[in-house]
């Protein structure tokens, strides 16, 4: 295992239900700590720059809509294994899937509003921390 950083966004229907405290509690409770925080209303074109490996998939333009509908919660999460764990933490993209005490699975309704996101590597979380968070915001330990 490795101390690792990840990106993670608390999507629009999230920050909308209130539960930005509950979410955060969850990745606390897991050991994960908050290293970055700030609120966004995404443009289009910053959330089509975020999601631009998805730009040729058929979900791309709602993913775009959806994402730009309200005000999202951006951290970055670090730990030990903090990508996969903050994986696990989320569960499946399809909230239907999603394992029983997930944050998808407790919070989210349908697989275009998910609640949250997560990077998936680490060269994508690097990729994406950099995207939002110049790195005299990123708190260093
Ligand atoms: P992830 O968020 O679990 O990593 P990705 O495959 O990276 O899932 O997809 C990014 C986001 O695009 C998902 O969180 C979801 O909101 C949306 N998405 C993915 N697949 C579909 C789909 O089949 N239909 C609609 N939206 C999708
Ligand atoms: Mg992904």
């Amino acid at each position: 295992m490795a101390l690792e950083k990840t990106l993670s966004i608390i999507k629009p229907d999230a920050v909308e239900k209130n539960v930005i405290g509950k979410v955060l509690s969850r990745f606390e409770d897991a050991g994960l700590k908050i290293s970055a925080m700030r609120f966004a209303l995404l443009s289009k074109d910053d959330a089509a720059g975020f999601y631009a490996v998805h730009k040729d998939r058929p979900f791309f333009n709602d993913l775009v809509e959806f994402m730009t509908s309200g005000p999202v919660c951006i951290q970055v999460l670090e730990g030990e294994d903090a990508i996969k764990k903050n994986r696990d933490l989320m569960g499946a993209t399809d909230p239907t899937k999603a394992d029983k005490g997930t944050i998808r699975a407790d919070f989210a309704v349908s697989i275009d509003a998910n609640a949250v996101h997560g990077s998936d590597s680490e060269e994508n979380a690097a990729i994406e921390i950099a995207y939002f968070f110049p790195s005299m915001n990123v708190y260093a330990r």
